[in-house]
């Protein structure tokens, strides 16, 4: 029987962030244990293998074992509401996270970077603006390597990306600035209502020294802001402010009355991505990186895998892979970028995991850009139904069936976008597997 003592550290989960925290504590020499509810946890073997002296627990949590903690490091993936965590909690254990861990050790400045959408695209440019200017940015978070991997002191600043799940167990974060870039409904089935999921984003901001906020998103901005804050938006910028301006029939980034760049040069299009560009050079600013430096990144950015990529042209229609739009916000973002953007009309194919979405918003874009709606997923039905009345919709059972679809549908001059609104969960292991999958039933095209 091993004493309560033991038990004093829990690490709660053994995925990425778990197997992270084990690292962290064993090579600090903290004694823990380790829990996990599912049986089979992915990191397993590896603890077992690297760490056989470590105690770990898989299946059912207990609630008397987490209770017993003086403090667990709760994986982002499970809801505080679980039950065994709220027991634990009830008794006063402290809840804490990778990050908060990793906050503490810091030894580096912290540029951390939440919002419903564009995390990944925000946090890799501002990555690319450190190193354009010649610094040494370790760039991480729930964009895929666990914060407490990235700590070394050779690093001059970490960027990071950082979910409402992650600030959820974050109470010492202390950014030296910090974003939320914009807010749009995600994750209902893991929030009591949208003001639980912004309470979870709007602790980005405690204790930050400077933060850059969204001035188009009122949901997405500081109840009680720091002295210095930086504003993006896509409205004409007052001094001091990131905005866009028209000059001769020119879009240009600018500061102020300054015009840094048009956007022409931007190798990504549509007003989101000069959003983004504008947060990066708010950011980058609140870091007094230089200029130029920010500028050659922004034109060097060529975007990220699966979103909005454009992968090649068949028989005159374009298609595009956005199998990141795993939420209506970034769905809707994509409809209006593109559906601008071209002559054509867009054959959309959606559905997946909707995770509790409201879709009715994509009704009015998709009557306006579309020609079609081609649904599939576990809450295909659920997209058919909130855009039915607008445009034909077909409904098929595999991403390959609606590829073939999409090619009958599409009339030259259009395009085909995978925008699903919805996670990937249900029929695929993750965005990317279904990105790969979209891309290569589309290349079998050619
Ligand atoms: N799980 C259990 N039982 C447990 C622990 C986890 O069933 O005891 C399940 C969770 O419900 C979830 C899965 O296991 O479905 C993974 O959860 P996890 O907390 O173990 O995840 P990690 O492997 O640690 O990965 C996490 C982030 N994942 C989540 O937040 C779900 C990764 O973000 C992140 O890259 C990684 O930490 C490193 O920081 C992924 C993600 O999907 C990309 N994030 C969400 C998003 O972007 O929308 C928030
Ligand atoms: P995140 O890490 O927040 O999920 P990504 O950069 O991976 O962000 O992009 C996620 C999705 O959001 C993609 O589909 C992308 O096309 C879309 N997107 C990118 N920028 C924006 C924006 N400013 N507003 C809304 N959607 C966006």
């Amino acid at each position: 029987m091993q004493s309560i003592h033991q038990h004093a550290q829990i690490v709660v989960g053994l995925g990425k962030s778990g197997m992270s925290l084990v690292r962290f504590l064993a090579s600090q020499g903290q004694s823990f244990t380790v829990v996990d509810s599912r049986e089979q946890p992915p990191e397993l073997s590896t603890l077992q293998r690297d760490y056989p002296q470590v105690a770990v627990h898989c299946g059912p949590l207990s609630a008397d074992l987490l209770s017993s903690a003086e403090v667990l490091y709760v994986s982002p993936g499970l809801a505080l509401s679980t039950p065994a965590l709220q027991a634990a909690i009830a008794q006063g254990v402290r809840i804490s996270g990778d990050i908060d861990l990793f906050a503490q050790c810091a030894r580096a400045p912290i540029v951390a970077i939440t919002g419903s959408n564009a995390k990944s695209s925000v946090t890799t440019l501002v990555g690319q603006m450190f190193a354009a200017a010649g610094f040494n940015a370790a760039i991480g978070g729930n964009l895929g390597v666990p914060a407490l991997d990235l700590l070394d002191d050779a690093v001059d600043v970490y960027v990071m990306e950082l979910s409402s799940f992650q600030l959820e167990t974050t109470s010492h974060l202390q950014a030296r600035v910090a974003v939320c870039l914009n807010i749009s409904e995600d994750h209902m089935d893991r929030y009591v209502d949208l003001d639980g999921y912004i309470a979870a984003k709007q602790r980005v901001f405690k204790h930050a020294q400077t933060v850059v906020v969204n001035r188009d998103d009122v949901a997405s901005q500081p109840q009680q802001p720091p002295a210095q804050v930086i504003s993006f938006g896509l409205s004409i910028p007052q001094a001091g402010e990131f905005g866009l301006r028209e000059r001769d029939g020119e879009t240009y980034l600018a500061l102020g009355e300054q015009l840094l760049l048009a956007v022409k040069h931007l190798k990504v299009r549509g007003s989101h991505n000069y959003a983004n560009a504008l947060s990066a050079l708010a950011l980058g600013t609140a870091m007094q990186l230089p200029m130029p430096a920010m500028l050659q990144a922004l034109q060097d950015f060529v975007g990220l895998e699966h979103r909005c990529q454009w992968l090649c042209q068949v028989q005159g229609v374009d298609w595009y892979n956005d199998s990141k739009a795993t939420n209506v916000g970034a769905a809707l973002a994509a409809i209006e970028g593109l559906g601008a953007d071209h002559a054509g009309k867009l054959v959309l194919i959606a559905g997946g995991d909707g995770k509790g979405a409201d879709f009715s918003s994509l009704k009015i874009p998709v009557m306006q850009y579309c020609r079609a709606v081609i649904v599939l997923g576990r809450d295909g039905e659920r997209v058919a139904q909130a855009v039915a009345g607008s445009v034909p919709i077909e409904r098929v059972t595999t991403l390959e069936a609606a590829v073939t679809v999409a090619a009958r549908l599409a009339q030259t001059g259009d395009s085909v976008l995978l925008a699903p609104a919805c996670a990937s969960l249900d029929m695929f292991k993750s965005f990317e597997q279904r990105g790969d999958v979209f891309a290569q039933a589309v290349r079998d095209l050619l």
